[in-house]
């Protein structure tokens, strides 16, 4: 059947999206971040893409964003975007792509740091509080994942406070984790990565290689599971992560999950339990991405370790997700969607309850790095790619 002209094939696509860079790593960023004008005219309307459910429709609702890193929804249906050089900016969905806001902490653009997730407060609509987590430069070349909150005003975020710094901080430049999730009572996860320092991820005095638990305010939750032991940080959930870039709330049973880069061929889902180890170093899949093993690796089980909910021994690079629960697409309804960097797709895990039963690889013809998945309030798909032009692209159901 022939289709409307605006249509165009993902084989026209490869055309006219240019390679990402090479990366010597699955969740590396070594290219070197540079801003670049909207180029309206190489926007292509909507690419047909064939999936297990029927035929989807891929639009471009935005171009010309700098390494794109997170994105949240408004109530009024705009987005906020992140850009990991380090701005933020409100995209709509007709389109336009605001300035970079003000107020914006100074970050660490370098390597895998700089801008990354952005969060609403659950209460946004009465705070107006927007949550960001990001590389926080310290004394020298010291740098940490932080996370900080600010009241949006207009395109600015004004009362600025810095609510969680992961200790210590280090000179590397990689394993910044880091996304942001609320949960029903009130609390913010913050999932980190261990700076490239495996050992730093059994070594409850740091905060590396952890997920964090804290109250909105950055106050620690009497309840969190290494509280008051003098040998621990009492903001610290569940540790021993390696990467951990995506991160989302399970919304048929309120549990967080999480997903983590780990070494070539292991990375990883958990559902963090409070105070358990999941064990990097000591315990994974996988290899080095030298392909030397991994020096602290015993192997893929050890008493005390939590074995992860899922494996994948061929690394997708995995960034971003998002659970489907929204009544646009029933051949989505119980789906867990993830990004992937290396493997240059996006995942779709079908689930029984918690199980994952099936798995579905969707833009593979499109050769980008997706580095974050969200559902939009119409119960689209939202998707960033990574790179120095990135775009925030539209996923669904063709002829919607
Ligand atoms: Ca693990």
């Amino acid at each position: 059947m022939t289709r409307t002209p605006l249509v165009l094939t993902l084989a026209m696509a490869l055309s006219l999206t240019a390679c990402g860079t090479q990366e010597s790593t699955a969740d590396g960023a070594a290219a070197t971040p540079t801003a670049s004008a909207v180029d309206e005219s190489a926007r292509p309307a909507a690419l047909a893409v064939s999936s297990e459910i029927g035929e989807l429709e891929l639009t471009t609702v935005v171009t010309g964003l700098a390494f794109p890193w997170g994105l949240a929804f408004l109530p009024d249906g705009r987005m906020l975007v992140t850009e990991r050089i380090g701005q933020l900016r409100i995209a709509t969905a007709d389109g336009t792509l605001s300035a970079p806001l003000a107020g914006v902490p100074a970050v660490v653009a370098e390597g895998q740091g700089g801008l990354l997730d952005v969060a609403l407060s659950p209460d946004f609509g009465n705070d107006g509080l927007v949550y960001l987590s990001y590389a926080e430069p310290g004394e020298g070349a010291l740098a940490g994942t932080a996370v900080a909150r600010g009241r949006l005003q207009g395109e600015a975020l004004v009362d600025v406070e810095v609510i969680f710094r992961q200790e210590p901080k280090l000179e590397t430049r990689h394993h910044f984790g880091s996304r942001l999730v609320f949960d029903r009572d009130g609390h913010l996860f913050i999932t980190m990565g261990d700076r490239g320092v495996r050992p730093t991820a059994q070594d409850p005095s740091s905060h590396m290689g952890t997920v964090a638990r804290v109250f909105p305010d950055g106050r620690v939750p009497a309840d969190n599971p290494f509280v008051g032991r003098d040998d621990a940080q009492p903001q610290t959930w569940s540790y021993g992560h390696r990467n951990q870039q995506g991160a989302a709330l399970n919304p048929w049973t309120g549990a967080l999950w999480t997903h983590e880069h780990g070494p070539r061929g292991g990375d990883e889902i958990n559902i963090p339990q409070p105070g358990r180890n999941y064990g990097w170093p000591i315990v994974t899949h996988g290899i080095n991405y030298d392909g030397t093993p991994i020096p602290e690796a015993v192997g893929r089980e050890k008493e005390g370790m939590e074995p992860p909910h899922h494996v994948w021994e061929v690394s997708p690079g995995v960034s971003g997700m998002a659970f489907y629960d929204h009544a646009r697409v029933p051949g989505w309804q119980r789906s867990l969607f993830i990004g992937a960097l290396a493997t240059r797709e996006l995942i779709r895990l079908q689930l029984d309850g918690d199980a994952i039963v099936h798995e579905e690889r969707l833009l593979g013809d499109l050769r980008e790095r997706i580095r974050d998945v969200r559902v939009g309030p119409d119960g689209a798909l939202y998707l960033l790619t990574d790179h120095p032009e990135g775009r925030i692209l539209r996923l669904a159901p063709a002829g919607g």
